[in-house]
């Protein structure tokens, strides 16, 4: 289980200014420094993640029902459909990278040839899934992507996380990255996060308490 892989966290247009619905201030600015990452040999494996939302997904404020549809103000509560005992409040958005709309195409400036991989995510309306891996539910998981049994094909043990956006699906995405034992980096400019600032600190908090090691790209022998 040797091989590194980088994987690129939700780069979609829907993410990115200038017209993006759920634009995160200075996305798009990263692309350049994750062009650099892909035409790098030191990575084995290169994943691109997608968020890939029914139009009737449960984090789209338009879904629920006044005064509690107000978007980035607004939470929802969302049950486990297996185990109604297990439930979370989740953060309302606008809407945002519906399947097959142009706000869900990866960004085309991103060197998308140099990708093996693009992973779906956020497909089941009943409940959120910031992390490429799983949904936040564990008893039992309601929701999975094919990234887990993509990276073990493919002995992967460590991995560079890089994408949209730092606090929500990046921070969610190396969580469980390193939950999974994988040796785990977030590339800091290479990512940006939704509330910049404090958001941003108490994330990288978090991740670091978790294991995950933050590393900047000029750490990286290219
Ligand atoms: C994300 C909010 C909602 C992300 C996805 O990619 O970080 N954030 N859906
Ligand atoms: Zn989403």
């Amino acid at each position: 289980m040797s091989k590194v892989a980088l994987i690129i966290v939700d780069l979609q247009e829907d993410f990115c200014p200038p017209n993006g619905s759920l634009a995160v201030s200075g996305g798009r600015e990263i692309v350049p420094i994750t062009n650099r990452l892909l035409a790098s040999p030191i990575f084995d494996v290169k994943v691109a993640t997608k968020d890939w939302h029914p139009a009737d997904h449960i984090s789209f404020a338009k879904n629920h029902p006044a005064p509690n549809n107000r978007p980035f103000e607004s939470f929802a509560k969302v049950v486990n459909p297996h185990n109604p005992a297990e439930s979370y409040d989740t953060r309302l958005w606008p809407v945002h990278c519906v399947q097959d709309t142009p706000g869900a195409a990866l960004v085309p400036e991103l060197d998308i040839a140099k990708i093996d991989r693009v992973i779906e995510k956020g497909q089941d309306k009943r409940v959120e899934m910031y992390s490429a891996f799983w949904d936040p539910f564990v008893n039992p998981r309601v929701a999975q992507s094919e990234l887990r049994g993509y990276l073990k094909e493919n002995e992967v043990g460590k991995v560079y996380v890089v994408g949209l956006a730092m606090d929500y699906c990046v921070k969610a995405t190396a969580e469980d990255a390193a939950k999974e034992g994988l040796t785990t980096f977030v590339i800091a400019d290479a990512t940006r996060a939704v509330d910049p600032g404090e958001g941003w600190r108490n994330a990288k908090a978090e991740m670091e308490s978790k294991g995950i090691k933050f590393v900047g790209v000029e750490d990286i022998q290219m």
